[in-house]
């Protein structure tokens, strides 16, 4: 249920809980992180819909885009941006809330990179921004702190292949390549877009072991950044 808080729509009834939003390139860890912080009573974790993405009716609109970006990414996108939507408005019961990505990224890297890579006609970019703009300008997403899981491009291409997502065979390296580019530039540099919080960079080249190590170090400061 939606309420209206300062002139937006927000989520109703539910007095405010820090938001940790998880951000980094394709394979970089993101679910992991998320898992090893679902074990942390106090925190509940949001996964990415990647299954609705690729299950909406009965159509795989991610697969439909690495297949022809030109013609699907509108489609893809879209969808992304309202199942994002729904997830940042949707209620939690513990005194923190983590999701994997948000409505941010999906915007700011994935549909900057189809337009900026030619993939995307220019009425699709305008449409998806006007919708975008709509959004962040009518309903309240707060977002607490970001959490980067900074990766090369060469460890998250790695990754990928050894995952074997049937839809992702076909990402190469330059793609990769792009994604971590935009997100230096707009978490690192800051010169893109607005920053809706905090960042906390963490790198992230790091095997399983030592990833989970560094999350465990860092738990304090991600529960006392987000709550400022
Ligand atoms: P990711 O959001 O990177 O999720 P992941 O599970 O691959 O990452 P991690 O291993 O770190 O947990 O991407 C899921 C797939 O969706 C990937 O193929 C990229 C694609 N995607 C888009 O095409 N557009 C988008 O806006 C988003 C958010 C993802
Ligand atoms: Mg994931």
């Amino acid at each position: 249920m939606l309420s209206s808080f300062q002139g937006k729509l927000a989520r109703n009834g539910d007095e405010r809980k820090p938001v940790i939003c998880i951000e980094g390139n394709i394979a970089s860890g993101k679910t992991t992180c998320l898992e090893f912080f679902s074990k942390t009573s106090d925190i509940e974790v949001l996964t990415e819909p990647v299954a609705k993405w690729r299950n909406v009716r009965g159509h795989n609109p991610l697969a439909l885009m690495y297949q022809d970006p030109q013609r699907w990414g509108i489609t893809l996108q879209t969808y992304v941006q309202l199942t994002m939507l729904d997830i940042h408005l949707s209620a939690t019961s513990a005194p923190f809330r983590m999701m994997e990505r948000s409505i941010f990224s999906a915007k700011y890297i994935f549909v900057e990179n189809l337009f900026k890579s030619g993939k995307m006609p220019e009425v699709d970019y305008a449409v998806l921004s006007e919708w975008f703009d709509w959004i962040t300008s009518n309903v309240s997403i707060p977002v607490d702190l970001i959490v980067y899981l900074q990766t090369s491009p060469q460890v998250c291409h790695e990754r990928l292949k050894q995952r074997c997502r049937e839809e992702e065979k076909v990402i190469p390296l330059e793609y990769l390549e792009s994604i971590h580019q935009l997100y230096e530039d707009w978490l690192i540099k800051r010169t893109s877009f607005p920053l809706p919080a905090p960042v906390l960079v963490i790198p992230a080249d790091h095997d399983l072991q030592k990833m989970l190590h560094q999350y465990e170090e860092n738990r304090d400061k991600i529960l006392a950044a987000s709550q400022v």
